[in-house]
């Protein structure tokens, strides 16, 4: 199978021919490959080297959904690999506690003007190292420990950080945990409100790791109103699909805005909290020096690249078709008789239920990985099966789509999970090496942007 027997690809990700024969438009600089191939790591360090020359071919070969990961555009990776690295800068713009900040200052300023700009918040701070961080701040900024507070459990698709029992935010505070409905796979916001009322916690959270489907954000709002909290949006997920459009945005709604910059959205791995201005002093200083030393300045300057990437019309299109594929893909996995939780997905993730299959999500996942599909498996809500063992696989279209893989790829793709599941129930290996086989070759029609070429 070839690239040209399926859709052009998009305007985002021109092929090689594009690259030989024409001109690149700014903003199609993002998909160019990096100038180098490491030349000083592998004269200083030929052994790591050789490592992250099989990561890039790993990354060039394979089909990779999970939902949280991306590929960062050669722009992103030179500015995170920087001499900015070098520069301590304790503190924020103007307000040092080390000299020689002269271009500090105005990365990160860069960066959080680019922030406010893009996502239309009052205030953006670009410092949390990633986004558990970021959360842990957003406790401390509003909350002391052994108070009550809220988010959705785990196991339901919400994340270890919104007060869940094994993180530090659910053992230094008292967190209660709002789930999914069994038979809907959707938020009950009957039951969140009764909770709500009823424990009156100190923060809210939506968002997770693991929704397939839109966050009503006015929804949550008008509850934590009702029960005196802070509402914390947690976009990491979809950053990216809202500031490309392709999801309602929570600015309008929550207080605190938590995300992480290197899913959808696309950029190194760090972290944002955005706020209205009320809340712009308490977040700033539960960052730093509440939670953190120095800023990690060569990521602040990436995320500044990738903000400014996100603002391109080019960035629209991507958000859009990111949904556009998952749609595809869910339609077509629905059509060969998988259970996918709520029944399908309005973003970019899907979360399929492997029990009538008979294959258990860790069998399948692993098998997937022998044949080039790079997935994780997950708990399904209400999952009988543990944690580290569960009935679920969670996939997603940020990757692929960032390829310029299209709609008319996605029967392909459920094709090949289909095969594989089957292959994984049957212990069948061969079968697996040809869908590796068949992966590899699309993938090379559709090269990766970030990575080398040859
Ligand atoms: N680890 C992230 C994910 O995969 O969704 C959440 O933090």
């Amino acid at each position: 199978m070839r690239g040209n027997a399926f859709e052009v690809p998009p305007a985002w990700a021109p092929r090689d021919h594009d690259r030989t024969h024409s001109p690149l438009a700014p903003e199609d600089a993002m998909t160019q490959p990096p100038a180098h191939q490491h030349p000083a790591l592998a004269a200083a360090d030929p052994e790591l080297a050789a490592l992250v020359g099989a990561e890039e071919r790993l990354q060039a070969d394979t089909l990779r959904l999970i939902p949280s990961e991306n590929y960062v555009s050669a722009a992103v990776l030179e500015a995170s690999g920087t001499v900015l690295q070098n520069k301590y800068s304790e503190g924020y713009p103007g307000r040092r506690y080390y000299e020689g900040q002269q271009n500090i200052d105005q990365v990160e300023r860069l960066a959080a003007a680019r922030a406010k700009a893009l996502f239309g918040t009052d205030h953006a701070n670009v410092q949390p190292y990633s986004g558990s961080p970021a959360n842990l701040a957003v406790y401390l900024a509003f909350a002391e420990p052994g108070d009550t507070v809220m988010g959705m459990a785990l196991p339901m698709g919400g994340h270890l950080t919104h007060g869940w029992g094994v993180s530090a935010t659910g053992k230094w505070f008292r967190g209660v945990q709002y789930g999914v409905r069994e038979d809907t796979g959707l938020v009950d916001f009957d039951a969140v409100r009764e909770l709500a009322l009823k424990e009156r916690p100190k923060l809210i959270f939506c968002g997770g790791t693991a929704l397939p489907r839109t966050i009503d954000f006015a929804a949550f709002a008008e509850i934590a109103r009702e029960a005196g909290a802070v509402l914390v949006a947690d976009i990491a997920h979809i950053a990216g699909l809202i500031a490309g459009g392709a999801h309602p945005s929570p600015v309008p709604h929550a207080d605190v805005i938590s995300t992480t910059t290197h899913k959808t959205l696309r950029g190194p791995r760090g972290a944002m909290l955005l706020a209205r201005e009320e809340h712009a002093k308490a977040i700033d200083k539960a960052v730093f020096p509440g939670l953190q030393g120095g800023p990690h300045n060569q990521t602040t300057a990436a995320i500044a690249v990738a903000l400014h990437e996100a603002s391109q019309p080019s960035f629209r299109d991507y958000a859009h078709a990111v949904v556009a594929n998952a749609r595809a893909l869910a339609d077509a996995l629905l059509a060969r008789g998988f259970d996918l939780v709520s029944g399908g997905t309005d973003n970019h993730l899907i979360l399929m239920d492997l029990t009538p299959k008979d294959v258990p999500g860790k069998v399948a996942a692993k098998a997937l990985d022998r044949a080039g599909i790079v997935v994780n498996y997950n708990t399904v809500p209400y999952d009988p099966r543990k944690p580290f063992d569960p009935s679920g696989v969670r996939i997603g279209t940020p990757s692929l789509t960032s390829r310029g893989l299209g709609t008319a790829h996605m029967d392909t793709v459920a094709d090949w999970i289909d095969r594989g599941v089957r292959a994984a129930g049957a212990g069948d290996e061969d079968a697996l090496l040809k869908i590796r086989g068949e992966v590899a070759e699309l993938m090379a029609a559709f090269p990766a942007p970030g990575l080398p070429t040859a």
